[in-house]
């Protein structure tokens, strides 16, 4: 196993389980601090479970027999002293294949889609949570003989008529015809292939996708369109022995080069078969001389720096690793690609939690930490009062009491005044969440899918199609301004609660309907793509056409729906502070009015009071450093500590240093 890659793999791991153990102390701590309650609790529980499902993805594309899976048996598993995936010359990989150890089930498998599902309307993101379609073949991960026999069925093919080819999406111009039998095609069994393994590195929680050559990418819509997105590093593959060819290129330009530029993704261009420039006779120099050569070559035709095109022989990366010789190791240039690849994942991975979930934590941390602020300022006042009690002023018990009595019922009257217009945003957040009620889609996404299903055109399909997302939005701007009202209304609730009752609040967090409309953009932009797609390789309408469709149908359903989830839970979250706020400014009246109480009646003494109180501050200073504490920590906990120096001249493909094109 590579040390580079394993490394950093444990370094994730173990960067997850720091965060979850934080995620657990300020559970305690709210506890501690009586801060504990339903919301907070689901909140928190939601941000343990997600952060236990993350996966660091990595994803290798190209043309077929460039070396997309040996190069993953040379990175991943040679220890096992074999190819564990097949690789063979010619094309092997036939769906695309996800390798990573499922946490939940916890047990090896191979599942294995067929390919018929593409008949049906439900997107592959349904049929994985499918798992009794999937047809299961036993991995026996003891015996590295067993596993590459078990493995080998993703390769498997059937023969079908062409017309039943066109019916299941495959370009006709792709498909190699059978011989003798004319009319007949060769097409993969499987439509995708799920390979849950307890490798070390994915059961740390690293997930590889390998794709087949050509042709996939456009009949399989979602790979490129959901699954490849998805992952923090591509690697996209190319061999020295070709050079970049025009299927490389059409592969390069059609679904790769649009994802460079993105900050969140590592684009890797890799010039595998190195080896096939070796000359026994050619001294060394000569071969670097070549293999230079080569890859400004390839970084003029990809239009990139060529300090982005990685040189490696997967082949005798893996022979080296296999045969343990380090020199034929340094040859193949393995390690210097798994050092890079494994820095740009974590790189990536990192950026797009603290995005998310670490924000979200601290939100959540500093929300509370309000709350003891605000009982911290109140104590101290409390304590200016006993404090004005010692010495001749024990008279002036009494004048407390009625002061109490006083704010107690000041406080009854505030907390009246402001209900109506915490009752008109909860009304306003119900009129919120009613615009896209399950209700109102279904009947949007009926009217679709029944047209969908009775239209007799491609073009007709379009314009359905195009009527759906009008409607949809039509939705998102109603959305929209309501959320815009929504907003307005929280922040005036927000400010009426810190004058009314002399409170330090934290501005609550907007709705994100910017981030939400972002979303859902890019679904109806995913799906113009498609719909070029579908242009350039259906020429006639198909059920393949529906389905992909009907996929789109099933992502703005399932975007909604989340919206719906995220809006409960926004609600909740600005709504929960305040009532906090107010639990607690109550107890501490109430627990005043005890004290004063027991002081007038003799049952405990000022000095004694006092000493509680003080005792009190300074358990709530030490709570307010451990908060800041659980913030830091999840502040500096960087996945990357410092950008290490590179071990060559290999820098991430981005638009910065991507040549300028004229
Ligand atoms: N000489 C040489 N051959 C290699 C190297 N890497 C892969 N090959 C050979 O190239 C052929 C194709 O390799 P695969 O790993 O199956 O290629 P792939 O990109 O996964 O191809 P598909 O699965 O068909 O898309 C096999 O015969 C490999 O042994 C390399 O570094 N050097
Ligand atoms: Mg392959």
């Amino acid at each position: 196993m590579s040390k580079n890659f394993s490394e950093n793999i444990d370094q994730f791991s173990q960067w997850k389980t720091d965060i979850g153990k934080t995620l657990s102390r300020f559970r305690l701590w709210l506890r501690r601090n009586d801060l504990f309650n339903d919301d907070i609790d689901q909140r928190l529980f939601r941000l343990q479970e997600s952060l236990k499902n993350e996966y660091l993805t990595i994803g290798f594309v190209g043309e077929f027999s460039r070396g997309k899976t040996e190069l993953i048996n040379a990175l991943f598993f040679a220890e096992y002293g074999q190819r564990i995936l097949p690789s063979e010359a010619g094309r092997t990989t036939m769906c695309p294949t996800e390798l990573f150890y499922d946490r939940k089930e916890q047990r090896p498998y191979l599942r294995l889609l067929p390919i018929e599902t593409r008949l049906d309307h439900t997107p592959l993101s349904e049929f994985r949570r499918m798992p009794n379609l999937w047809t299961e073949v036993p991995l026996m991960t003891s015996s590295a003989h067993e596993m590459t026999l078990a493995l080998h069925t993703i390769t498997q093919t059937k023969k079908v008529t062409m017309d039943e080819a066109v019916k299941l999406g495959f370009d006709t111009e792709m498909l190699e015809r059978c011989g003798d039998l004319d009319e007949m095609v060769e097409i993969p069994s499987w439509r995708h292939a799920m390979v849950s393994f307890p490798h070390p590195m994915l059961k740390q929680g690293l997930c590889i996708l390998d794709t087949p050559g050509l042709n996939a990418l456009g009949s399989e819509p979602e790979l490129t369109l959901k699954l490849l997105p998805e992952v923090q590093a591509i690697v996209f593959l190319l061999s020295a022995d070709t050079g970049v060819t025009a299927s490389d290129m059409s592969i390069w330009e059609d679904y790769i080069q649009s994802m460079d530029g993105r900050d969140d993704l590592g684009l890797f261009a890799v010039l595998n078969k190195i080896d096939t420039l070796w000359d026994e006779l050619s001294s060394r120099k000569k071969i670097d001389k070549a293999v230079k050569r080569m890859i400004d070559t390839t970084a003029r035709q990809l239009n990139i720096d060529p300090r982005n095109v990685l040189p490696v022989s997967a082949q005798k990366g893996l022979v080296a690793k296999v045969r343990k010789e380090k020199p034929l190791l340094v040859k193949s240039h393995i390690e210097e690609l798994e050092h890079i690849l494994s820095t740009s994942l974590l790189r990536n991975k990192e950026k797009l939690l603290t995005g998310s979930l670490i924000e979200e934590t601290r939100a959540l941390i500093f929300q509370s930490l309000q709350v003891l602020n605000n009982k911290h300022d109140q104590l101290i006042s409390q304590q200016k009062e006993l404090q004005s009690l010692t010495g001749e002023n024990k008279s002036r018990i009494n004048d407390l009491i009625e002061d109490n009595g006083i704010a107690m019922i000041e406080f009854q009257k505030k907390s009246l005044s402001v209900r109506p217009s915490q009752r008109l945003l909860e009304r306003q957040t119900k009129i919120l969440l009613s615009v896209i009620d399950s209700k109102t889609l279904s009947k949007e996404v009926e009217i679709t899918l029944d047209e969908l299903v009775n239209s007799r055109t491609t073009i007709g399909l379009f314009r359905q199609m195009n009527q759906f997302f009008v409607a949809i939005k039509t939705i998102m701007v109603e959305l929209s301004r309501e959320a815009e009202l929504t907003n307005k209304m929280t922040k005036s609730l927000y400010k009426k609660f810190s004058t009314d009752f002399g409170l330090n609040l934290i501005e609550p967090t907007p709705f994100p309907i910017v981030k939400l409309n972002r979303e859902l953009n890019q679904i109806i932009k995913r799906s113009d793509k498609l719909d070029k797609n579908i242009f350039t390789t259906f020429t006639e309408h198909s059920i393949a056409v529906k389905r992909f469709f009907s996929g789109t149908v099933t992502d703005v359903m399932n975007f909604f729906k989340s919206t719906r989830k995220e809006m409960i839970d926004w609600t909740q979250s600005v709504v929960n502070p305040l009532n906090q706020q107010l639990r607690i400014h109550h107890h501490m009246i109430m627990s005043h009015r005890s004290e004063l109480n027991e002081l007038r009646k003799a049952e405990s003494n000022v000095v004694g009071k006092l000493k509680a109180v003080q005792h009190l501050l300074s358990d709530i200073e030490m709570e307010r450093q451990t908060a800041l504490e659980l913030s830091n920590s999840l502040d500096e906990k960087k996945l990357i500590k410092k950008e290490k120096v590179r071990p060559s001249n290999i820098v991430p493909l981005n638009s910065a240093n991507r040549r300028k094109s004229n």
